[in-house]
């Protein structure tokens, strides 16, 4: 088996729709039946619609023990795909959203890497996030708390959410605190809108990878730049063809951008709702892409690459 490495996938949207009724249940939650379809999987029709079903999901996971089961069984199930290092998104507003604080969200989500370690022997990091539509202020306060509580599993920051809401200039602020600390940054761009979103996450954060970065390709000068800067694409195909960005995997521009000189990774984003897993996208670019192991393999190593990890764990890793 080809080992994988996925650096993009949010860590509240990889509760498997199970996972999530398993945790209303224990906190004695109703549901809105819309949350689920009629095979019980996740129910949504477009982008901002699955952000309001994520939110909705998300409200189960409101303990310690809760981010720890979210955690452990997200990176058992990666570890039996045969990946050997995760990053997960965590989301303190959506901890905060339902009560919890920080250090509570944080000290699950380690307690969970740490358990699957040692079982699996599958290396796990964090990245802590921030929700673009929740504004700047939230965003500051998200990066003051990561600078608050260092953790050695903690080694990143970015930024999700509504990509057509506020302008990543409005989140340098809460970047440049997290940057000063010496955090490495990543941030969703050029996914639900063009190239010129690419760019100004590049003008105005200090990023050296993005969350999907695929529409960069509406714009040839940006494809180049972003060769030149060595910037890391997290690229997400089956959610990208999910939420309609792409219509297939030939429209999908992953090909296209290695071509140029991209550097390309493969990952999840939001797992149980793009009925999609890091096995399942590596499987679907040796079948749709034509990547022989080789090539995935190398995407691997891109990914190590540009891991937020130590160099020593990295080397491990290579
Ligand atoms: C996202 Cl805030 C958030 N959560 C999950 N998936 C996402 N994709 C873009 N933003
Ligand atoms: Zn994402």
């Amino acid at each position: 088996m080809v080992p994988k490495a996925e650096l993009h996938c949010h860590l509240e949207g990889a509760a498997s729709p199970d996972l999530v009724r398993r945790l209303a249940a224990r906190h004695s939650m109703a549901l809105p039946d819309e949350t689920f379809d009629e095979n019980g999987n996740f129910a949504w029709s477009d982008f901002l619609h699955f952000l309001k079903v994520y939110d909705i999901a998300s409200s189960v996971i409101r303990t310690p023990e809760d981010y720890r089961d979210v955690t452990y069984q997200y990176l058992m199930d990666c570890a039996a795909e045969g990946a050997i290092y995760v990053e997960v998104m965590s989301s303190p507003d959506h901890a905060a959203a339902v009560g919890m604080s920080y250090a509570d969200h944080l000290e699950g989500i380690v307690a969970g890497i740490e358990e699957a370690r040692s079982e699996s022997g599958i290396e796990g990091r964090i990245i802590v996030t921030c929700v673009r539509h929740l504004g700047p202020e939230r965003g500051v306060e998200v990066a003051r708390q990561v600078v608050a509580h260092p953790h050695e599993l903690v080694t990143g920051f970015g930024m999700g959410g509504d990509e057509n809401t506020y302008s990543p200039h409005d989140f340098t602020p809460a970047f440049e605190i997290v940057h000063a600390a010496g955090l490495p940054c990543t941030a969703h761009a050029g996914e639900v809108a063009g190239a010129q979103s690419v760019r100004d996450a590049l003008d105005a954060l200090p990023v050296q990878r993005l969350g999907h970065g695929v529409r960069a390709i509406e714009d040839p000068d940006l494809v180049r730049e972003l060769a030149d800067r060595e910037i890391v694409l997290e690229v997400c195909p089956g959610s990208n063809i999910a939420t309609g960005v792409f219509e297939n995997y030939s429209a999908h521009p992953l090909l296209a951008l290695q071509e140029a000189g991209c550097r390309i990774t493969l990952n999840s984003d939001d797992p149980p709702y793009f009925d999609t897993s890091i096995g399942r996208e590596y499987d679907r670019a040796s079948t749709l892409f034509g990547l022989d192991d080789d090539a995935l393999r190398r995407v691997t190593l891109t990914a190590i690459d540009g891991a937020f990890a130590d160099p020593e764990t990295k080397e491990k890793l290579r």
